[in-house]
């Protein structure tokens, strides 16, 4: 890793001048901070759109809302202080619990003080004679600083889709991705969920246990395997705080910033006995671990047969409707092709007599009406409530969404038209001093987030404490570079099924319009990190660096 603690002086500020403005107070964006502010000596503010900060966490309180990663592995692994002093629940974190966390370390490490909360970012462009960032917020305030980084998260954008009649709808409607603080009360309601993604598939189980009558309208039928969430035992959090430092080398080098390993046989090393056998513990294990029982799961058709039709062999035996389990079964991607979800009940709930699925791929929605859904066979659905359980606008929407312009006025939109382009996911050409953490071009999405998060945001320190002491004024990817990076990309989705899911939001094929890109990077989380440590190694190979005065 470069050496994030070596400093040169820091410039004086006028009102709004910064070394960097960081945009998002969530995981990335309060790290970020910490690097800058508390081992560089930089002068950095963060902007943040919410009232509070929590980045995903503060928008994402759904019923049954928490992290698909394991809690000892959903947090910050670069202080052996935190991990001593904060004490997890569960095996899972849900959202309340990970918003205490991110308190405690914002509270832990000062931070508080340079996060502007209700501060929504309108606009940033790139000024070349000064060679800084002027931001500006929707409610009119000016920023400049010679660094703008974006920890906008990758799934902030929520996608409510354009069904047509839903101003009529005279019930009330929700999209999960922005639910109310306060709560919804679901008692004696007939709830319409549509979605049955990660999201859905968490919220569904609670919804039908409060609501008088749930519809999950299903468009892609998706897998699920069981999470087994647990009170953490104490024997647990011992072992985690007394072996840490082994969970931490194991994130780091494996595929998926998760703290286990992928099994090194294939899948056909095994007799079909032995892997039923295998998969039945694994089932009963739970997690997200299911796939990382042989390491050809995720990337031969035949080998990830076998996992996908012993999950749909568990889907039909836990279904007693036979008509309902063919729906929730007729699944037609690999497994973990698509953001392999993980539940608690998911499909023990069709077995409640209040529960209801609508298949949407045979039947779709004609219209929202006033008082419910209808679809195109004329069957009708009375609705009180709607939740949108329907995504988000990933990896681009939280970028687009803003106007940022770099060189010569050119919009991020425009240099993003076939889809998005960048370096290492960490920067744009033609957008100077712009990091991008976790950006599109990065494996973000496809690890365990805390894990390319904290990497993004100390391979950054490391680049600008090499340009302050080196006296570079600016930093920007070559065409080359992106155009190698953008091969190297493709190249890694090709070794995996990932791209065989045709409605999959890795893809952008989500949103109506959006460029169908593999978004994130597929090579793996430890490779990844040698590429980013080796290109800091070699003098930032494939950035152009400017010695123009920055801090006039
Ligand atoms: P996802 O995984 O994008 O799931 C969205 C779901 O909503 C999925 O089932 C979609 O079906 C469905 N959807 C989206 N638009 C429509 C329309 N127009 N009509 C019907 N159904 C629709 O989002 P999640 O929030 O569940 O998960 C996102 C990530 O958050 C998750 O992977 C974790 O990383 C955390 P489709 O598959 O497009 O047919």
């Amino acid at each position: 890793m470069p050496d994030v603690n070596s400093t040169s002086p820091a410039p004086v500020f006028g009102e709004g001048q910064y070394d960097a403005i960081i945009i998002g107070a969530g995981f990335a964006g309060l790290y970020q901070l910490h690097c800058l502010r508390n081992r560089l000596g930089l002068k950095a503010r963060v902007l943040e759109a919410a009232d509070g900060i929590g980045g995903t966490w503060y928008w994402n309180r759904y019923p049954g809302a928490r992290c698909d990663s394991e809690s000892h592995s959903y947090c910050y692994s670069f202080s052996d202080e935190l991990i001593r002093d904060w004490e997890w629940s569960e095996r899972y974190p849900e959202h309340p619990e990970i918003r205490r966390y991110l308190d405690f370390v914002a509270d832990r490490f000062d931070l508080k003080r340079d996060i502007q909360l209700g501060t929504r970012v309108a606009g940033a462009s790139f000024d070349a004679a000064t060679s800084r960032w002027t931001v500006t917020t929707e409610a009119g305030e000016t920023f400049s600083a010679q660094f703008l980084i974006t920890a906008v998260g990758c799934l902030s954008s929520a996608n409510v889709p354009k069904i047509p009649g839903l101003e009529d709808f005279r019930g009330d409607w929700y999209h999960t991705g922005e639910w109310p603080h306060e709560g919804v009360d679901f008692a004696g309601k007939r709830v319409g969920q549509i979605g049955t993604g990660s999201t859905g598939i968490q919220a569904a189980p609670v919804i039908a246990s409060q609501a008088a009558h749930l519809t999950v309208f299903q468009r892609t039928p998706n897998y699920s395997v069981p999470a087994h969430n647990a009170p953490l035992t104490q024997a647990f959090k011992d072992q985690v705080k007394s072996g840490y430092a082994d969970i931490r080398r194991t994130m780091h080098a494996t595929t998926n910033g998760h703290p286990f390993t992928i099994d090194d046989r294939s899948v056909f090393d095994v007799s079909p006995e032995e892997r039923t056998e295998i998969y039945e513990k694994a089932w009963a294990k739970g997690g997200l671990q299911f796939r990382a029982n042989f390491r050809d799961i995720t990337t031969s058709l035949e080998a990830n047969a076998t996992a996908a039709e012993f999950i749909k062999d568990k889907i039909r035996a836990i279904v007693k409707d036979p008509e309902t389990a063919a729906k929730l079964a007729d699944i037609d991607h690999p497994y973990a092709a698509k953001r392999p979800p993980i539940d608690s009940f998911y499909f023990e709930t069709f077995n409640r007599e209040n529960v209801e699925l609508a298949d949407i791929r045979a039947d779709p929605i004609e219209r929202i009406t006033q008082t419910g859904i209808r679809l195109q066979s004329g069957k009708e659905y009375p609705l009180d409530i709607l939740v949108f359980a329907t995504g988000f606008d990933a990896m681009t929407g939280p970028f687009l969404r803003m106007d940022i312009r770099g060189r010569d006025g050119l919009t991020l939109g425009e240099a993003w038209e076939a889809g998005p382009r960048t370096y290492l996911g960490l920067n744009v050409k033609g957008f100077p001093n712009l990091f991008t953490i976790t950006g599109p071009g990065s494996p973000s999405v496809l690890c365990n987030m805390p894990v390319p998060i904290e990497q993004h945001a100390e391979w950054i320190a490391g680049c600008i404490a090499h340009m302050r002491k080196n006296d570079i004024a600016t930093i920007e990817a070559t065409e080359e570079a992106t155009e190698a990076w953008a091969a190297e990309v493709n190249r890694a989705a090709e070794a995996t099924l990932l791209p065989q899911a045709s409605s999959s939001w890795y893809l952008g094929a989500n949103v109506p319009g959006k460029p169908r890109v593999f978004m994130p990077y597929a090579g793996g989380m430890a490779k990844y990190r040698g590429i980013c440590d080796e290109v800091a190694a070699e003098g930032y190979k494939g950035f152009e660096l400017g010695k123009v005065a920055a801090h006039a």
